[in-house]
């Protein structure tokens, strides 16, 4: 069972990591034949820009003025061995030739062109096999023209490829006349394809690069086995990860549920203290784990999961028995020290902390107004009306409760009124900024406070450490103090002595 659940990760991991990385793959491909298109259509403006530069250097000429004579046959014949991309040129009218560089036989009638300057034509020669096409570029005058073919461009030319036949491209002059070649070598089904579009001052050209699969996979630069493996190992890893946290998680929990079993959940009281008086009025109860082999865990390392996972009841249960039996053998002589007991909104979801608290209330010399809870601000309160509900059923036994971490969380003002708070712990973070006024939750304080008092609200401040701390708290009628100026949180010995 255990292995098919593991195996079935494994799989599922593997699987994802595939994909994602031959999604990368694609991707990777589509950016680098995006570039090739890119420098493919630059090519193309290049090669017909140069070559109507090198056409404007021929001499103007008219009908009238023009004899195709000795000289100028040899002028053409130089012009086309001078120019770069030129193979032939000639001085034509309506697809007539009067004049040509080399006698090949062509046949200029079926020419389509289109108009890219004021006095240049950019246009293709079909042929009667349509296998191939001539580019044309034309330099015109009043009333007849310089022709020039131009090689084509074939992209095996420029693009990095190894098949021949796997990619195309056509270049579409959209508008009139409507113009469009390219070449056409394919092999198959067009597989991915890239498009680029020019821009000139005279003209809007469309170049698209396509290619079959073939093609396509010249671009992919992750091999298969690469992926492969590279998927098995983070699989293999993951899943390790996966094993490794679920082992500890259950082992957590398990050990926590023997810790309840065994009541390895032990309160330490850390003083609450008058400060105009220096007597003790009460304390905190913290929770701390001692577990069989002496050790003693402190409550960051498991309260959290156990508040997230449904057992800090029965664990408060366990504390609260604690500290019952801690009066009743240590305490019970002892003037009246209130006993405040962390809960979480959870604890009145149901009647469990109820119930519990009214057993102890009944049974025994821990009198209800030596109990108060309280209920953190860092954690919301899903249903406010029912937990108001269930406190004041709390409230009846003569139990209170305390607003803990005050001001950090979700609270508020309405907060405060609905649930019937009696005291507000301000929190730590706050009794920090005294003596540090430039310090935004230097308000903040003075704020709460002002708050409480208004609300006539008792209030006792966390985590003072010091006189000056106490001093600035007192002058605003907050005396009742919690932390290390007085005392750490104490075990039940030292506390009670
Ligand atoms: O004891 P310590 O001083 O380290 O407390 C650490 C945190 O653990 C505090 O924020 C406190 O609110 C929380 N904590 C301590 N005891 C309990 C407890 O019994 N129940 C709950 N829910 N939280 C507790
Ligand atoms: O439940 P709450 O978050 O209020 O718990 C109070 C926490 O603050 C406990 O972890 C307790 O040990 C700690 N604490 C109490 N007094 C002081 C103090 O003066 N200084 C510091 N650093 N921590 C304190
Ligand atoms: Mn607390």
């Amino acid at each position: 069972m255990e292995r098919m659940k593991y195996g079935a990760v494994f799989v599922v991991i593997f699987l994802l990591c595939m994909v994602s990385m031959k999604g990368l793959d694609h991707f990777l491909a589509k950016k680098i034949i995006a570039r090739d298109a890119k420098i493919l259509a630059d090519k193309f403006e290049k090669v017909i820009r140069n070559s109507a530069l090198e056409l404007n250097k021929l001499p103007s000429i008219s009908k009238t003025d023009f004899k195709c004579d000795q000289s100028t046959t040899e002028n053409l014949r130089e012009f086309v061995f001078d120019a770069s991309f030129i193979r032939w040129a000639g001085v034509t009218k309506d697809g007539e030739i009067f004049c040509e560089s080399n006698d090949i036989i062509r046949d200029i009638s079926k020419i389509y062109t289109h108009r890219i300057s004021p006095n240049f034509s950019f246009g293709v020669v079909e042929l009667a096999n349509r296998k191939h096409h001539e580019w044309i570029l034309v330099r015109h005058f009043e009333d007849v023209n310089y022709t020039a073919s131009i090689t084509p461009l074939a992209p095996r030319f420029f693009v990095p490829l190894e098949c021949e036949h796997c990619s195309e491209y056509t270049i579409s002059f959209k508008s009139d006349p409507m113009l469009v070649f390219g070449f056409e070598t394919f092999d198959g089904k067009p597989f991915v394809s890239e498009t680029v579009v020019l821009k000139s001052p005279y003209f809007v050209a469309t170049f698209e690069l396509s290619g079959n699969f073939e093609f396509y996979k010249q671009y992919s630069t992750i091999s298969w086995l690469f992926i492969t493996i590279f998927a098995l190992l983070f699989a293999f890893g993951l899943t390790y990860l996966v094993k490794r946290w679920q082992r500890h998680s259950v082992s957590m929990h398990a050990q926590i549920v023997a810790g309840i079993k065994h009541q390895e959940f032990i309160p330490f009281y850390q003083p609450i203290v008058d400060s105009r008086t220096q007597a003790v009025i009460g304390c905190e109860v913290l929770m701390r784990w001692q577990q069989q082999n002496g050790s003693l865990i402190p409550p960051n390392q498991f309260i959290p999961y156990a508040e997230a996972n449904g057992l800090i009841i029965d664990m408060t249960k366990v504390l609260l028995e604690h500290v019952f039996n801690d009066v009743k053998s240590l305490g019970s002589k002892r003037k009246a020290l209130f006993f405040s007991i962390n809960i979480v909104p959870e604890h009145l979801d149901n009647d469990d902390l109820y119930l519990l608290l009214k057993g102890i209330v009944e049974s025994s010399e821990l009198k209800p107004h030596r109990i108060s809870l309280e209920i953190t601000e860092r954690l919301p309160i899903s249903d406010l009306v029912a937990a108001r509900q269930m406190l004041d059923k709390i409230y009846a036994l003569g139990i209170d409760l305390k607003l803990d971490d005050a001001g950090t969380g979700y609270g508020g003002f309405s907060y405060v009124q609905t649930l019937g708070i009696s005291t507000l712990k301000i929190d730590k973070m706050f009794v920090d900024t005294i003596g540090h006024e430039d310090n935004f939750n230097a308000k903040t304080i003075d704020a709460i406070i002002s708050f409480a008092q208004k609300s006539e609200l008792s209030m006792i401040a966390e985590g003072v450490e010091n006189d000056n701390q106490v001093a600035y708290l007192s002058a605003q009628g907050v005396y009742l103090i919690q932390g290390y100026i007085y005392s750490k949180p104490l075990s039940a010995k030292q506390f009670f002595q």
